[in-house]
């Protein structure tokens, strides 16, 4: 095992991974721009390092400087957490080839995988069902792509292949717009990810964002660990989230998770990664694998009683995976609301003191946030402050947990979106469950 890893993240997930460290007894190395230097995880370290200025580009995103602080600091490993440098195929070449453990996948695997199309071809060679659409990326004859569109059929939608989380796509409803929109799309790609490179799907018009948490190690196993449902976004930002999925039955959980696992199997991933589908009708359709520890894996830890984080640092140094797949078992329900610094209403970003804060505790109550009474939230980074998660025997019982929590939080000197929180745990769609992606952003243009 690790005695020494560095966190080259901020926020809640650098607290987040700092509390796995100090759970199996390994020193930490914070690192943090010249914003963060009054975070509390950062005075707590065992050691912190100041990497740069505010700016990302500059701190957090600067490789140079993050791979310094592991060598002056002896770190043996790097955990990138999620967002940053986590699914950057370079960086994790970089760490191996400076001689630390990359806490993440194969850096082969992370680069497969932000290749939209590479990865759907993985996942159709593996026998994971996909979303239907063009075999590969777009060709640029014209007429070619008018007749796959006919095929696939209208509605259509063109996604950057160097996209990814909803950045650089557009649905096409009629034959007319096709070659414009395909001309608008091809170029933001350009712009955006330096790959005009793009693909067609069959649009589908209300579906559930499903995903599948897997773990796998070195040595070929893998388990899943069930799903989430993600569906309550607004802008491609999750919003709630929560486990298990309502309608989800044992045997489709099976099905879709065992094939997740014969795709990592296929591809020898390893570590920690989630497989994003479209649940319509249901049916699973495969559009994107996340090769990251995401923001809402706490809901799968809550039911699952497995320390993902943990987890992966386990793997990471060598480990056989420790959990066998009938040892999983899922209790109970688990969700997820993210606290952002932001007006409820607007959503514009709120940063700035936070002159008082209290937290929500009890049975079944887990906050993972780094913010305190006196800390001021910096305006450079994600408004996202902290998450509350609920755990119940049931979905009502975490619901009606989770209302309390929200009502016992208090925020002084910064607006957050938790009255957002509580007008939609009294929604009565939200309560029905269920939803589709569309679901939040109907409910906020007719509130
Ligand atoms: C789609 C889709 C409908 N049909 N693909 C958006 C984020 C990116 N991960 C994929 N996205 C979508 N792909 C087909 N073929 C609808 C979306 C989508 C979406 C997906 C998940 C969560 C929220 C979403 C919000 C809008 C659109």
């Amino acid at each position: 095992m690790f005695e020494k890893i560095l966190i080259a993240n901020r926020g809640e997930i650098a607290l987040r991974i700092q509390r796995a460290c100090r759970t199996l007894g390994i020193k930490s190395v914070a690192i943090y721009s010249e914003a963060d230097k009054d975070a509390k995880y950062v005075k707590i370290a065992d050691e912190a390092v100041c990497i740069g200025p505010a700016k990302s580009s500059q701190s957090y995103l600067h490789v140079p400087s993050i791979i310094a602080a592991a060598e002056i600091t002896n770190a043996q490993a790097i955990h990138p957490g999620y967002g940053f440098l986590s699914e950057n195929a370079e960086f994790a070449r970089r760490v191996e080839g400076s001689g630390f453990v990359f806490i993440g996948p194969r850096p082969e695997n992370i680069a497969t995988m932000g290749d939209k199309v590479k990865a759907k071809e993985a996942m159709i060679k593996a026998g994971v069902p996909v979303v239907p659409g063009s075999e590969g990326e777009l060709p640029l004859n014209d007429k070619e792509v008018i007749k796959i569109a006919r095929k696939v059929g209208y509605p259509v939608i063109i996604k950057a292949v160097a996209g990814g989380g909803g950045r650089g796509m557009r649905v096409v409803t009629k034959e007319e717009d096709l070659l414009s929109l395909l001309e608008i799309t091809r170029s933001e790609a350009l712009a955006g990810f330096g790959n005009p490179a793009v693909y067609m799907e069959r649009y589908l018009t209300k579906p559930r964002h499903i995903e599948i948490q897997i773990l796998a190690d070195e040595y070929g196993n893998v388990i899943h660990l069930g799903e989430r449902d993600c569906s309550m976004q607004r802008r491609h930002q999750k919003v709630i989230e929560e486990a298990p999925g309502v309608g989800i039955t044992e045997k489709m959980r099976k099905t879709i998770g065992d094939a997740c696992v014969k795709a990592c199997k296929a591809i020898k991933y390893r570590g920690a990664g989630t497989f994003e589908f479209l649940f319509e009708n249901g049916e699973f359709f495969f559009i994107e694998m996340n090769t990251r520890v995401q923001v809402e894996h706490t809901v799968t830890e809550m039911i699952t009683g497995i320390d993902i984080v943990k987890e992966q640092i386990y793997i990471a140094s060598g480990e056989k995976l420790r959990y066998k797949q009938s040892k999983v078992v899922f209790k109970g329900h688990a969700i997820e609301c993210r606290i952002n610094a932001e007006d409820p209403y607007t959503f514009v970003p709120s940063p700035g003191k936070i002159e008082h804060c209290h937290f929500a505790g009890g049975n079944g109550i887990r906050i993972d946030s780094h913010v305190y009474s006196g800390y001021s939230v910096p305006p450079f980074y994600d408004s996202m402050i902290g998450k509350i998660i609920a755990h119940g025997e049931n979905r009502t019982e975490t619901i009606n947990r989770m209302k309390g929590a929200l009502l016992e939080t208090t925020f002084k000197g910064i607006k957050t979106n938790i009255p957002l929180h509580l007008d939609l745990l009294n929604n009565h769609g939200f309560c029905e469950g269920a939803q589709s992606i569309h679901y939040l952003e109907h409910y906020l243009k007719n509130k």
